[in-house]
């Protein structure tokens, strides 16, 4: 060690060495062997900005949950923002383990900790911290769940226990939180307990079947099975082991999601045979859609319904819980919608742009601060403001700015026509038909492969340009010329596709595409780009009704009806619309073997056939996609 070194190490050791001195003789000699393993080391410092608290909140079934309370230190007579979550309380709470509140919480937290409120975060009953059972999406206590307790008991008692306890708070309590969060938001409305005062579920799980998470229109998404994996599992849980190819490849090699189950051992979860068992819209699904629940209930908590239009896993819940209360008679002042441009759950994050395509400003944050937080703070706080809150916001994407509409949707439904030589049309054309042939040996993929919907590119799927798809037979691409007004739409756009299989089955996807100029100088990425406004299936067997399957009958012309995602977008002048209609959209969901099976869940091998599918237009059989178009 050099002279300069060592004088250096001798300096940088003496304040260490008097420092240590003056603790080290108050504690016993540390011998050289003793075990030097302690237990506990509390991460929270005395310099903390914040106050932190865990503990165990009591159900009525006795069952204690996990709670975990956050406060910037000085906090008195704050609102609870109340959120319940199967991903792990304590680890949303503690992140960067950081002395500083905005760094240890989620950064949507950060303007509401800011400003007084409490934030709370639960582990749902049974995951990590929390006792008691679990069950995925425990249904509402009745026909299905013929135990004490639910999400909605669960709610009430933690919002009983915070506002009795938690003696900085004001006794109102918000809830909040996408996706299950959302979900368990949701529930927290059946029979609420009085000092819940505002809710914002966000991307809610709703209905599995029809449109999150599970199911689309009865088509399933078997990467399902990953997350079942990973959330009901208590040792070794995690991704399906298929390792890190082209899941398009492993999937197709697995064969049916029963061959696919039973290759990687998941027949052991009680929550993967769940669903292999109830392939069809029957009383276990309908009886969980917490649409029909709070549709059939009066609203006593105003709700503020979030979901972003590129939605990839829960872009059906948000709208579908609005239209039930809208159904009901349930006025503006108890139930909004908000509709951003963002994937699933980006409300929460940074959110300026989403692939390829940039907004004004960081939308995520621009929602949280002009209408979020001010539909809380008018519910929520001592003192509060008047509330404003809008009936319906989105953000008209194209045009890029926020908008306020007084219902939804809110444009008048207009048809747009597949015709000849693969146009569109505003007007009725001369009857036709085109055909193509599907073969689920080569379904059409989500993605250019390798797909790896792991990763980033799950986050991002229903922006990618679709013409990867460009020259293959089994997709049909209509379009109009190049527009010379905007078509702004506000709404779900709704499918209306005449119809035919040489098959007993068929899947069908329309896809609507917006059409970027082929030249764009400001920003090449897009030149020409195909955008995906509305990518949605239906399964063929559920013509007759979701909770009917039936075989189709070859050569036989079916109207298929369903709905796209609800946006709010404007088809700019210059670009053109598309529609595409194609029979697969593979590894998302599983392939339909096309002939007829009682549950394609167990379909074999040879049970899968290529079908030549017809798209007629026009005449009697007029395919459209009908456009909810808004009269700017
Ligand atoms: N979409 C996820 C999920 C919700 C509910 C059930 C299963 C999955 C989520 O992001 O929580």
């Amino acid at each position: 060690m050099t002279k300069h070194f060592r004088i250096a190490a001798g300096l940088a050791v003496a304040p260490f060495a008097l420092a240590a001195a003056s603790h080290l003789s108050a504690a016993p000699p540390t011998d050289t062997m003793m075990n030097e393993q302690v237990g506990s080391y509390d991460w929270v410092r005395p310099q903390a900005d914040y106050i932190r608290r865990e503990v165990m909140i009591p159900m009525r079934d006795g069952k204690k949950l996990f709670t975990v309370i956050v406060m910037r230190k000085g906090t008195k007579d704050g609102p609870i923002l109340l959120s319940r979550t199967p991903y792990n309380a304590g680890g949303m709470t503690s992140r960067n383990r950081s002395q500083k509140i905005e760094e240890i919480l989620p950064i949507m937290d950060a303007d509401f900790v800011n400003d007084g409120y409490i934030r709370v975060y639960q582990d749902v009953r049974g995951l990590d911290g929390s006792e008691g059972d679990y069950v995925m999406n425990r249904p509402l206590r009745g026909p299905l769940n013929k135990t004490k307790v639910d999400h909605a008991t669960d709610a009430y008692d933690t919002i009983d226990w915070l506002v009795k306890n938690v003696k900085e708070s004001n006794g109102k309590v918000g809830i909040t939180g996408s996706s299950y969060l959302g979900f368990t938001s949701l529930m927290a409305l059946i029979d609420p307990h009085p000092a819940l005062k505002a809710a914002v579920p966000q991307s809610p799980m709703v209905d599995g079947w029809m449109g999150d998470d599970w199911f689309h229109n009865g088509a399933f998404r078997m990467f399902g099975f990953d997350y079942d994996l990973v959330q009901t599992v208590k040792k070794g849980g995690g991704a399906v082991p298929k390792g890190t190819g082209d899941e398009y490849q492993a999937y197709l090699e697995a064969g049916s999601a029963m061959d696919y189950a039973k290759a990687y051992g998941l027949l052991d979860l009680p929550v993967v045979r769940k669903v292999l068992e109830h392939p069809s819209y029957d009383a276990w699904w309908q009886g969980q859609a917490v649409d029909k629940l709070l549709g059939a209930r009066k609203l006593t908590v105003p709700t503020m319904l979030v979901v972003g239009q590129w939605d990839q896993e829960d872009s059906y819940g948000a709208p579908a819980v609005y239209q039930a209360l809208k159904a009901n008679g349930t006025p503006s002042e108890m139930v909004s919608l908000a509709i951003g441009p963002w994937r699933h759950s980006q409300v929460n994050y940074e959110a300026r742009e989403l692939g390829p395509l940039k907004w004004e400003g960081d939308t995520g944050a621009q929602f949280r601060q002009r209408y979020m937080k001010p539909f809380f703070d008018c519910h929520l706080k001592t003192d509060a403001p008047k509330c404003d809150t809008p009936p319906v916001v989105t953000y008209a994407t194209g045009e890029n700015r926020w908008e306020v509409s007084q219902s939804w949707p809110a444009g008048s439904y207009t048809p747009l026509y597949l015709a000849a030589n693969y146009g569109l049309s505003w007007s009725k054309p001369a009857a036709g038909s085109d055909s193509y042939v599907s073969d689920p040996a080569k379904p059409v993929p989500l993605l250019p492969r390798p797909v790896h919907m792991q990763g980033e590119e799950w986050k991002t799927w229903l922006v990618h340009d679709q013409r990867f798809v460009d020259g293959r037979t089994d997709v049909l691409s209509y379009s109009t010329g190049v527009l010379d007004r905007p078509v702004h739409i506000k709404g779900a756009p709704k499918v209306e596709l005449h119809a035919s299989t040489s098959g007993q089955d068929s899947d069908y996807v329309v896809k609507l595409i917006d059409v970027y100029p082929q030249e764009n100088s400001a920003n090449p990425a897009l030149a020409g780009y195909q955008l995906g406004i509305g990518i949605e299936i239906f399964r063929g067997r559920y013509v007759h009704g979701f909770d009917k399957p039936q075989p189709l009958e070859p050569g036989k012309g079916y109207k298929f009806q369903w709905s796209l995602p609800n946006v709010d977008h404007v088809f700019l002048p210059g670009h053109k619309i598309m529609v595409q209609v194609q029979s697969s959209l593979f590894p998302l969901y599983d392939r339909n073997p096309q002939s007829w099976v009682s549950s394609i869940m167990e379909a074999r091998p040879s049970d899968y056939v290529k079908a030549t599918e017809t798209v007629t237009y026009g005449g009697d059989a007029a395919s459209a996609v009908w456009l909810p178009v808004a009269g700017d």
